[in-house]
């Protein structure tokens, strides 16, 4: 008897950059993250990325070996096996497949690395989700075309998306078209590959680049439905509600505005058309989005089956401009916002908020009526090993335990539909936003510093016993 509905799908998510390693294994082309630095200049927002696209080797790039997944998969797949995992997911590499980003023919070696992946999952009956384009867009096709900017990215990624259609059908059912998509306005050249050059309106360039993933994702949902018959594609978000910092009706509008950022997307993803807030918005940024005839036929016919998305925290919003400078100060904010005065923060200050899980649910389902996935939530903590090796990790249960009861809450007391909840780096991975592996989230740990040095092996935390009762009892035994 347990808490969920039958076939709920637990378990964890991973993205080929942070934990396969193997940057340049089997014919792989370069990617962003691999020209992406460990430390404070990993996320360049000015201009002239260029120069970043050589790979200057006195840089340490922390996904060029991460976690080594990709010599570890079958031990990794057993210990999520161990853990009773129902689902996987796990994004495909884009230049695995393609080097170049948008070569003819494919690379059988990368093809059959995720086959053996796909295999390996099944044996123990463990469901992979997929997601298609993980901040990792090909650099050949940045320093070809700017990144998603120029329309002909379109193309290439429908290209990889029938390669991967053609090949993993029968094999994959779930499938994510962009990883974060509107991560894009905040995080471009992670999340889009974009390259500004020196007087371009960068608002335009964003939106310009929003229109070709939009298109794409469209054009991939319906080319997965033609070839697929039985697939589920989904959009991912990142998502957190953002709260008025106070009743003041100038806060509630400011939060719902920055609301909008993350809506955006998906709006359009659901939905099948810009809303007309949208269009507002890009006119006053003045911007011009420059569009095909049938996009809006392709954005319609192209809608998701079911929304998926990444919460880790909520967070605050105020039209005080003193209060929001002072709070984001050092500007290494994703978005901005202010501390909320009645939740604690991790040590990374995201702010820790399991309600907010509950509201975010609600806010989604209440928008688009759509089954929802939760495909990533966790908590990046520094762990201690014992002498004896054990980690006790019980910061990361209580994170976990308390976000799970909130989800529990909005399945059963308000009846939304939840097709399953994979937390985030379920074996410590590279960290996206800082490339520490200090910053850990898993169930099991990997012994590999923020130098890179360690032996790579895996052991299991407290968490990782705790995690396996949760899924034995279908989330009855917290
Ligand atoms: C999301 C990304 C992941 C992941 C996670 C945790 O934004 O989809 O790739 O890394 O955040 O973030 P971080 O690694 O920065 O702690």
């Amino acid at each position: 008897m347990g808490k969920f509905p039958k076939g709920f799908l637990w378990g964890g998510a991973t993205a080929a950059n942070q934990c396969e390693g193997a940057w340049q294994a089997d014919g792989k082309g370069l990617a962003t993250v691999d020209v992406t630095p460990f430390g404070p200049d990993r996320f360049p927002v000015a201009t002239g990325y260029m120069e970043m696209l050589d790979c200057d080797d006195a840089h340490f790039y922390p996904s060029h070996e991460a976690i080594d997944l990709y010599h570890h998969y079958k031990e990794d797949i057993a210990l999520f096996a161990e853990m009773g995992f129902k689902c996987f997911r796990l994004s495909i590499a884009w230049t695995r497949i393609l080097p170049n980003g948008d070569d003819a023919q494919p690379n059988e070696a990368g093809l059959a690395f995720y086959d053996s992946i796909f295999d390996e999952c099944h044996k123990y009956g463990i469901e992979p989700l997929v997601t298609i384009c993980h901040f990792d867009t090909p650099i050949a096709l940045i320093k070809k075309y700017g990144g998603w900017k120029d329309r002909r990215m379109v193309d290439a990624y429908v290209h990889y998306c029938e390669v991967l259609f053609d090949r993993f059908k029968g094999k994959v059912k779930y499938w994510l078209t962009f990883n974060e998509i509107n991560m894009l306005l905040h995080l471009s050249f992670t999340g889009a590959g974009l390259v500004f050059y020196p007087g371009e309106n960068v608002e335009q360039v964003k939106y310009q680049a929003a229109h070709h993933e939009l298109v794409a994702s469209a054009k991939a949902v319906k080319l997965a439905h033609e070839k697929m018959p039985d697939a589920m594609v989904g959009c991912m978000l990142a998502a957190g509600q953002f709260y008025p910092r106070t009743c003041a009706p100038e806060d509630v509008r400011a939060a719902q505005e920055a609301d909008r950022d993350n809506y955006f997307f998906t709006d359009v993803q659901v939905r099948g058309a810009y809303p007309v807030w949208a269009k507002k918005r890009m006119e006053r940024a003045g911007v011009q989005l420059c569009t095909q005839p049938e996009d809006d036929r392709t954005l319609r016919e192209g809608t998701v089956d079911f929304v998926s998305f990444s919460y880790y925290s909520s967070r605050c919003i105020t039209v005080d401009k003193e209060l929001m400078a002072a709070e984001n100060a050092e500007g290494n904010a994703v978005s901005a916002s202010v501390k909320n005065p009645y939740l604690k923060a991790s040590e990374w200050g995201w702010a820790i908020d399991p309600v907010g899980l509950r509201v975010t649910l609600n806010t989604i389902y209440d928008r688009y009526e759509k089954p929802m996935f939760i495909v990533e939530n966790g908590l990046g903590a520094v762990d201690t090993v014992e002498p004896d090796g054990s980690i006790h990790d019980s910061y990361r249960i209580d994170y976990l335990r308390a976000h799970i009861k909130e989800m529990e809450k909005a399945v059963n007391e308000d009846g939304l539909p939840l097709m399953g909840y994979t937390t985030w780096g379920p074996i410590d991975l590279v960290s996206a936003s800082t490339g520490e592996m200090k910053k850990r989230y898993g169930f099991i740990y990997v012994d590999k510093d923020n130098a890179g040095n360690g032996t790579l092996a895996r052991s299991r935390k407290d968490s990782f016993y705790w995690y396996k009762k949760v899924i034995a009892s279908d989330g009855e035994d917290l």
